[in-house]
Parts: C-alpha cells; structure tokens; sequence
C-alpha cells in the first residue's frame, strides 16, 4: 500500500547519501548466491536433519560426531564459495563512510574473506573456522583444516544432493555412520575435553566484547540507516538491534528474499519511511549501495 516501504532505488540513494551513521544486519541470505544453505526455509536441511536442531550444546552432547560432521561439511562448503557481489558492495561502502557498522551472523568467513574492514564487522556467532574446547576455554582461531579430523571427511557432493532432495520435499533417510566421541579431536589443553566449532549455538551467550562494542556503538549517537539483509531476523539478540537501531532514528531497509510473505521478524513491521528491496542480495545491494 502506499504506506508501506518504499521499493524506489533513487530514493533510497538520497537517505543513504545523508545518512551519517550506517549499521547492517546480516544474515545467510548475503551468502545464498555464494552456494551456502540458509536456516529456514528451502535450504535449512542437512541430510535428514533441521540444521537449527544440529546448532545447539544439546545436540553436541548427544551426538558430537553428527554435530562435526555438519560442521564438517559447512566448512568445507564454505572454503569452495567466493564471496559475492554483495559482500563486496557492503565491503566498498564500508570503506567510503567510516561510521558504517555491519554486524553479521554469518560464520562462513566470506566477508573477511572479501576484506571487509577488520574494525567495521562485528561478528555475531563466531566462525567455522574458529576451534574451542566444550569443556575448558582454549581456543584456536583461523584452522582453515579440511576436513578438521581424518574421521569428519565427509562426501560433499552426495550431501549436496542429499540436502537439495531434502529441501525439496522429498524423504531423504539417511543412516550416518556414528563416531565414536573417544575418536573426536580433543582438547589439546585440558586433554579431557572435545573440540567443537567456534560458533553461538542455541542458549549460548554472544562473544561479550563484540556486543559491547556494537553497544557503544548505538549509544554513541542517533543512527540514520539500519540495513537487515538477508536474514528472517528471527535470531535474538541479532534481530534485536532492529528495534535498537529504530529507538535511535533510524529508517530500516529490508533486502531479502521472501519480501513481506512468511513470518518475518524484521519486514513484518516495516513502516511508511521504510524500504523493502525483494530478491537477490548480490544482485540488489551493488545497484542500492553504489
Ligand atoms: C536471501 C537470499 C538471497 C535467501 N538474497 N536474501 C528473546 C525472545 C525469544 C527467544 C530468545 C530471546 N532471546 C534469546 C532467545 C533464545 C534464542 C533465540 O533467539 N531463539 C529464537 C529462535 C526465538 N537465542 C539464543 O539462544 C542466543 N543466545 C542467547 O540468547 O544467549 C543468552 C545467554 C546469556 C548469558 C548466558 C547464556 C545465554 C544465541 C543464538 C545463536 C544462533 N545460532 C545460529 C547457529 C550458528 C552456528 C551455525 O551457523 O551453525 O545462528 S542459529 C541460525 O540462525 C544461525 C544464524 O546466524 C541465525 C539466523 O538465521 P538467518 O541468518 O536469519 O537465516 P534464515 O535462514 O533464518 O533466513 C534467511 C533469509 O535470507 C531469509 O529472509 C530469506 O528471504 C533470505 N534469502 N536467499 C537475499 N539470495
Ligand atoms: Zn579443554
């Protein structure tokens, strides 16, 4: 309706241009044209698994070497994807107007791959590519191992085409061989403990430094502009900053795939002064971001 978001591009160039204070909120959608899976949705299976059952201490628990064989998988996947058009149009913004933060929940490292500004990208649940200990609080960063362990090689393209039936609607019963946790890398300082990836799963708190930071952003000044892309914002404490970002003045600007359609978190309530911009992030955010 004509109270609805604006979908004009030339508007949306006239608030980007005044627009002193910029942050984006990312989600698995900027790295859908790279080839990467999303959460819901088409796309949000693993073999016969919902991926957000396998994203949670639960899980790991339960069944560790079903979680890193997941995990295995997603990051082989995500060393074999280039970043996108779309990375690197929030890269090039980034580097034109300094008081632009993106915040992002991706864990696929295609961003920093894309060379966003170290200090202009907050990540929200971590990486792949970061290696903790369940158990104790060592850490490893950047172990770009594939596969991590001998045991967690997984067959990339039986999964592929494992997760497109999946998604597509078809039963796909798959038996995964089961690891035995004794046979799991474990951590190299406690000794005890089992290494796991360094990603937020579900009830688990956000690295504390990174929200203090995107804190002090947000009470430094107003915001004018406040991007949500890709993402069903539905993930709090991420989809929270919405409503922070709002508190502060800012109009929001939604780019995604489903538009208003499905139970969106962020372009539910999108208002008059708002945009929605529906389609393909590495399509859409080099044509808005210019
Ligand atoms: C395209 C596209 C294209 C497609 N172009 N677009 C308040 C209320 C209710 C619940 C809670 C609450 N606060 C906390 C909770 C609990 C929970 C939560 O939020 N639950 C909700 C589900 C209700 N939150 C937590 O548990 C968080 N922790 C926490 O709160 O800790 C508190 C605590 C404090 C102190 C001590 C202890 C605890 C942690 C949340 C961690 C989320 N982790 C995951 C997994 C990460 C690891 C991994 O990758 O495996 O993060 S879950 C998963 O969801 C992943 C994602 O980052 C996240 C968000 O998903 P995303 O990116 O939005 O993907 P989709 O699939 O949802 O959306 C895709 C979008 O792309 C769609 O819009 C498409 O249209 C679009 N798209 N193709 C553009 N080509
Ligand atoms: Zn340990």
């Amino acid at each position: 309706s004509s109270y609805g978001p604006s979908t004009d591009i030339q508007e949306f160039h006239d608030v980007l241009k005044s627009s002193k204070r910029i942050m984006a909120l990312c989600g698995a959608g900027l790295s859908a044209a790279s080839g990467l899976g999303t959460f819901r949705g088409a796309g949000g299976m693993w073999r016969n698994h919902k991926a957000t059952a396998l994203a949670t201490p639960e899980a790991f628990e339960r069944d560790p070497g079903l979680v890193w064989l997941f995990y295995s998988y997603r990051r082989h996947m995500a060393l074999q994807a280039k970043p996108n058009a779309g990375h690197y149009a929030l890269v090039e913004a980034s580097k034109r107007m300094r008081s632009f933060l993106t915040m992002s929940q991706n864990v696929d490292g295609l961003s920093q791959r894309a060379k966003h500004p170290r200090d202009q990208l907050k990540l929200l649940h971590g990486s792949l590519f970061d290696i903790k200990c369940f158990s104790c609080d060592y850490i490893e960063l950047n172990n770009f191992d594939d596969p991590f362990h001998p045991l967690l090689a997984i067959d990339s393209d039986e999964d592929a085409r494992l997760a497109a039936a999946a998604n597509n609607g078809e039963s796909t019963k798959v038996k995964t061989k089961p690891i035995l946790p004794k046979n799991l890398p474990h951590c190299p300082s406690c000794k005890t403990g089992l290494l796991r990836p360094g990603v937020v799963w579900f009830g688990e708190p956000l690295p504390e430094d990174t929200v203090a930071e995107i804190d002090s952003f947000i009470d430094e000044d107003k915001v004018d502009l406040m991007l949500v892309i890709g993402t069903t914002a539905t993930v709090y404490p991420a989809a929270g900053y919405v409503d922070e970002a709002r508190k502060k003045g800012a109009r929001v600007a939604v780019v995604n795939m489903d538009g208003l359609d499905g139970e969106l978190g962020a372009a539910s309530n999108l208002k008059r002064g708002d945009f929605l911009f529906q389609g393909d992030a590495a399509k859409i955010l080099p044509e808005i971001l210019k």
